[in-house]
C-alpha cells in the first residue's frame, strides 16, 4: 500500500479499478481533476505501488472472469463473456491502456502478468468451449436418439400408369406372336398423317381425325400432332421394304375431340402392320383372335363387322364379347353383348406402294387399337376422363 495514502478511490472512467491518493494532494487541486492528482502521485512518489494496483485490478479481473466462466452453460454467453474480458473494449484491454503510462521499469512485470491473465483466460475460455460443445452434443445425442427398435416407415410405392400396365400387357401378346415392339414420332407432317394413307386433303375422314396444328411459315409443309398411331405404317414400311416387315408401334395420339366419357383429346393406341408375301385376311383374323384369347382368356368370343378406313381394303372391326355380361347385354356393352376393340382391314395397295412394296407382290394387314378404351372394358371404368385427371383416389386402385 501506498504510505499515507488516504484509501482507494474509484478511477475515473475505468468502473471497478482503484487508485492510491496521496495525502498531500487531499484528492483535489487547484489545477488538476482527481485522475491527475492521482497520475501526478504515481510518478513523483509512488510508481511501484501503482503497479501493484494495476496487478491487483488485473488479479481481481481474472477471479471474476474466471468464476463467471466457470457458470456458463451456453454458447452465447459464452461468447458475451469473452467480449467483457477479452474484447476489444474488454476489461483487459481497458487496463492494457494504462501500461504506457507505467514507468519503463515498471512495464516488464506488468506487461508479463497482462500476458500471463491473458494466456490464462484464453485456455480457459478454450476449454470452457470444448466442455459446451461436448454437453450440446450429448444433450443432442440424448434428445434426439433414434429407437432403433421402433419399425420402419412403409415408404410409398410408385406403381404403373392403368394405361402403362395394358399397353405392355397388350406389347406381351404381340411380342409372343413374333412382333417387334417400335416407336413412331408423335409429332408428324400432314404427309405422313394423311396423305401417304389415302386421305387427301378434301377427305372427309379429315374432319373425323382433325388434331392440333403447330405454327409453320406460310409455304411450308404442315406439321401437327398425329391423330392415329398409322403413320407408323409408312415409317416401318419404309425402314423394311421390299423385306417382310412385323411390328406392332404404341403410343400417344391427340385429336381436336369433343372431351367425352368415351372420347380423350389425348390418348394411346398401338398400331401393328404385317407385310409380307401371301399374307392374307386370315393371317389377320388369327393374329386378332389369338391376341383377344390371350387377353381376355381362352374361348373369348369374337366377331368381325365390316369397316371403313381409307388407308386399308377390306377394313373392319374387332368386337369381343362383352366379358362383364357373356353376351347377355349389360351397361358395359350397351346391351349389345359385345364390345370393340380394334379398326383394321388388308394394307390398301397404295399404302403399300408409299411404304416402297410392290402391291402385285406384297400384301399385309395392319390393326390400331386403344388400350384406354381396353382398359375400360377391363375394369368396368365408366369416364375416359379418369385416366389422365391426375386423381390419385383413381390411379391407386391399380396395383
Ligand atoms: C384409327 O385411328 C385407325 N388408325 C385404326 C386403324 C389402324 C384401322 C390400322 C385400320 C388399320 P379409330 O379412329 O377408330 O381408328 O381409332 C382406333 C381406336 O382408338 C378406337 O377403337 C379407340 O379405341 C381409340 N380412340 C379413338 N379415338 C379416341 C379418343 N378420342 N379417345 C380415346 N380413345 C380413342
Amino acid at each position: 500500500m501506498c504510505v499515507g495514502a488516504t484509501g482507494a478511490h474509484r478511477y475515473p472512467g475505468n468502473e471497478g479499478v482503484y487508485q492510491c491518493v496521496h495525502p498531500n494532494q487531499g484528492g483535489t487541486t487547484s489545477h488538476a481533476s482527481s485522475l491527475t492528482v492521482a497520475w501526478l502521485f504515481v510518478f513523483c512518489s509512488c510508481h511501484m505501488e501503482v503497479t501493484v494496483t494495476i496487478i491487483d485490478q488485473l488479479a481481481h479481473i481474472e477471479q471474476t472472469a474466471l468464476t463467471a466462466l466457470s457458470e456458463i452453460r451456453d454458447a452465447e454467453t459464452l461468447s458475451e463473456w469473452k467480449s467483457t474480458y477479452l474484447g476489444k473494449q474488454g476489461s483487459i484491454a481497458k487496463l492494457s491502456r494504462e501500461l504506457g503510462t507505467l514507468s519503463a521499469e515498471e512495464r516488464p512485470a506488468a506487461g508479463q502478468r497482462f500476458n500471463a491473465v491473458r494466456t490464462a483466460l484464453d485456455s480457459a475460455l478454450a476449454e470452457r468451449e470444448s466442455h459446451i460443445r461436448t454437453h450440446a452434443l450429448q444433450d443432442a445425442f440424448n434428445n434426439e436418439a433414434v429407437d432403433v427398435t421402433l419399425p420402419g416407415r412403409t415408404p410409398v410405392m410408385g406403381r404403373l400408369h392403368p394405361s402403362t400396365r395394358v399397353l405392355r400387357m397388350i406389347t406381351d401378346i404381340f411380342a409372343e406372336m413374333g412382333f417387334q415392339v417400335w416407336e413412331s414420332p408423335e409429332v408428324e407432317t400432314d404427309t405422313l398423317n394423311f396423305e401417304l394413307l389415302n386421305i387427301p386433303a378434301d377427305h372427309p375422314a379429315r374432319d373425323m381425325w382433325d388434331t392440333f396444328y403447330i405454327e409453320t411459315p406460310p409455304g411450308a409443309e404442315k406439321v401437327l400432332l398425329r391423330t392415329h398411331t398409322s403413320p407408323g405404317q409408312i415409317h416401318s414400311m419404309r425402314a423394311h421394304a421390299p423385306h417382310p416387315v412385323r411390328v406392332i408401334l404404341p403410343g400417344k395420339c391427340y385429336r381436336y375431340e369433343q372431351v367425352t366419357t368415351r372420347h380423350e383429346m389425348m390418348f394411346h393406341q398401338v398400331e401393328g402392320i404385317a407385310v409380307g408375301t401371301n399374307i392374307t385376311f386370315s393371317d389377320l383374323k388369327g393374329t386378332l383372335v389369338g391376341f383377344a384369347e390371350r387377353l381376355y382368356g381362352a374361348g373369348t368370343k369374337t366377331r368381325f363387322r365390316p369397316s371403313y378406313f381409307p388407308f386399308t381394303e377390306p377394313s373392319v372391326e374387332l368386337d369381343v364379347e362383352c366379358f362383364l355380361c357373356k353376351g347377355n347385354g349389360c351397361r358395359v356393352c350397351k346391351q349389345s353383348g359385345w364390345l370393340e376393340i380394334s379398326g383394321a382391314g388388308m394394307v390398301h395397295p397404295d399404302v403399300l406402294r408409299n411404304g416402297g412394296y410392290d402391291p402385285a407382290i406384297h400384301s399385309g394387314f395392319a390393326f390400331g387399337m386403344g388400350p384406354e378404351r381396353i382398359t375400360m372394358l377391363r375394369h368396368g371404368i365408366d369416364d375416359i376422363r379418369w385416366f389422365f385427371s391426375g386423381d390419385e383416389r383413381f390411379l391407386e386402385q391399380f396395383v
